[in-house]
């Protein structure tokens, strides 16, 4: 009789327990029977006074329950008797010679012979539906490298294995679709760059992924941000403590604790139970995750360096430090005094601002001063705000903690907060490095008339969304731009940017154009 379901126990767990006294439970000498090769064959089923042969008499009873093959495809893998004379017996499926992935069944004889209990799940596999007839298309080695390629994609180069990697062929019920799969079945173990043990069930027809899981390394904790809201954080666990290590993004996202002195990295935050109470920690290492996540979903794009790059924060970095900046290594936050700010890491357009700064620094490299520096500046404010795409402005979860609704700068209003929106309003002096963080105003506000659109100063802009806007503006700075662009040329290069990715009639290219129009350039 053919089956459809999956198989739950031939007789109940609940028997199978009844059935164990404490004496069965004693220590399980080694088989006292000899192992012999697996048969299968009516012949054996013949032979007398063999325990083998009442597994086999016992699973043709079953019927009702196994698909008629089942009984033909059930080998004996292991033998052993227990101090109280029970039997226990473990079988695995194979069909046409290849071991089925998990199909086991454990059957066990009293001393007296006769069954007590048997406890397995077969899937519900056709034979016919086996395909290729169990012949694999492709190498053991070709799968290796295919597990290779996915890890090496989520955490960077490979260091050396662990375990040397091999692989088995097996027939795999994927329980999700259904389907039954010829795969290999591989595992990556590494330590470097980061501790990584993923099992992979690789296609062996064409080398696809059907499935895969990672036995160890990160854990999901839960934390309380800045601003009260509860959030899970990535972390890893070692021995008994967890660290704040996300080794799921790129090489990585480790955030530390300056302990509010000012040496850095400082040290790694640590938990006894994965669940996380320093705040500003909390926030540092979510916002960070959200930032990777944006930069990789949207642009495809593997971290700051475009190769996974390490992201390490410090979050408590002096004594009521009112900023937070990259260094060129790693973003570090304040706590804030808590009338001007509270701790930095709270907002995630700040948090998106800072590890931008590292983007920059590996992409157009804009010199920090003058022009070249205010569009380091816009950028970082573009894609900051757009990470978090909440609003316009930046900064608004962190300002003046006492004062609702202002912000430390607007993308849609930059004169809100002493911004020039116009060209012929920039600042000329030497302050905050020839304004860099004044004249930002201007090039924030064309991105912002780019992709809500508007008109200002008398042209008017359709706008495109932020979605178009922040491709074209990422392109811009990753393709297009050089160490001393100025706003002229940032103008060109977001024009053709947006030629280059929409086509050089398109709404988006005119959009681009108007948009600097608007603010005199
Ligand atoms: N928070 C500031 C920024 O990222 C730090 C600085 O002046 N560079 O712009
Ligand atoms: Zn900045
Ligand atoms: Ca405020």
């Amino acid at each position: 009789m053919k089956f459809a379901k999956v198989m739950p126990t031939i007789l109940g767990g609940a028997l199978l327990l009844a059935s164990v006294s404490p004496a069965a439970a004693a220590p399980i000498s080694d088989s006292s029977i000899p192992f012999e090769a697996p048969y299968t064959s009516e012949e054996s089923i013949l032979l007398t006074n063999n325990p083998d042969e009442t597994i086999y008499n016992y699973l043709g009873q079953q019927e009702q329950f196994l698909n008629a093959d089942v009984k033909g495809q059930l080998k004996i893998i292991k033998r052993s008797t227990d101090t109280s004379g029970v039997r226990h017996f473990r079988l695995k499926q194979y069909i046409k010679g290849v071991p089925v992935y998990g199909a086991e069944q454990t059957i066990h004889l009293d001393k007296n012979g006769a069954v007590t209990s048997a406890l397995g799940d077969l899937p519900p596999i056709e034979e016919q539906a086996i395909p290729n007839d169990g012949v694999p298309a492709i190498s053991a080695e070709d799968a290796i490298q295919a597990a290779e390629k996915e890890a090496t994609s989520r955490i960077g180069e490979l260091g050396a294995p662990e375990l040397e990697p091999k692989a088995e062929l097996n027939i795999y019920h994927h329980e999700e679709d259904g389907q039954t799969y010829l795969v290999y079945i591989t595992e990556v173990n590494v330590l470097e760059p980061a501790p990584l043990r993923t099992k992979y069930f690789i296609n062996a027809l064409d080398g696809s992924i059907v499935s895969q899981f990672d036995i160890i390394n990160f854990a999901t904790g839960t934390g309380t941000g800045v601003l009260g809201d509860t959030k899970t954080l990535t972390t890893t666990q070692s021995g008994s403590t967890f660290q704040l290590k996300d080794t799921t993004r790129g090489n990585g996202i480790q955030t530390y604790s300056a302990n509010n002195r000012s040496s850095l990295p400082g040290t790694l935050l640590t938990s006894s139970n994965n669940i996380w109470t320093d705040r500003a920690a909390v926030d540092a290492h979510a916002y960070a995750a959200a930032t990777y996540d944006f930069y990789k979903n949207k642009f495809n794009r593997n971290g700051i360096d475009g190769n996974g790059l390490l992201i390490r924060s410090t979050v408590h970095y002096g004594s009521n430090y009112n900023n937070a900046f990259w260094n060129g290594a790693q973003i570090v936050f304040g706590d804030g005094d808590g009338s001007l700010f509270r701790a930095f890491s709270a907002d995630l357009d700040v948090v998106g601002h800072e590890l931008t700064h590292g983007v920059i620094e590996y992409t157009a490299d804009l010199e920090y001063r003058n022009e070249p520096g205010a569009l380091n500046e816009a950028f970082a404010d573009i894609m900051g705000n757009t990470i978090e795409s909440k609003n316009w402005l930046l900064g608004d979860d962190i300002y003046t903690p006492n004062i609702p609704g202002d912000a430390l700068r607007s993308l849609s209003n930059p004169t809100l907060y002493d911004q020039p929106d116009k060209y012929s309003d920039r600042y000329t002096g030497t302050q905050d490095n020839g304004g860099v963080h004044i004249n930002s105003g201007i090039i924030n506000k064309a991105y912002y008339l780019a992709a809500q659109g508007g008109t200002h100063n008398g042209v008017t802009v359709s706008g495109i969304g932020r979605d178009k806007a922040v491709r074209i503006f990422y392109s811009t700075l990753v393709n297009y731009l050089t160490p001393t662009s100025k706003f002229a040329a940032a103008k060109t290069a977001t024009i053709q940017a947006a030629k280059d990715l929409y086509g050089a009639n398109s709404a988006e290219a005119t959009a681009i154009t108007k948009a600097y129009q608007a603010v005199g350039l």
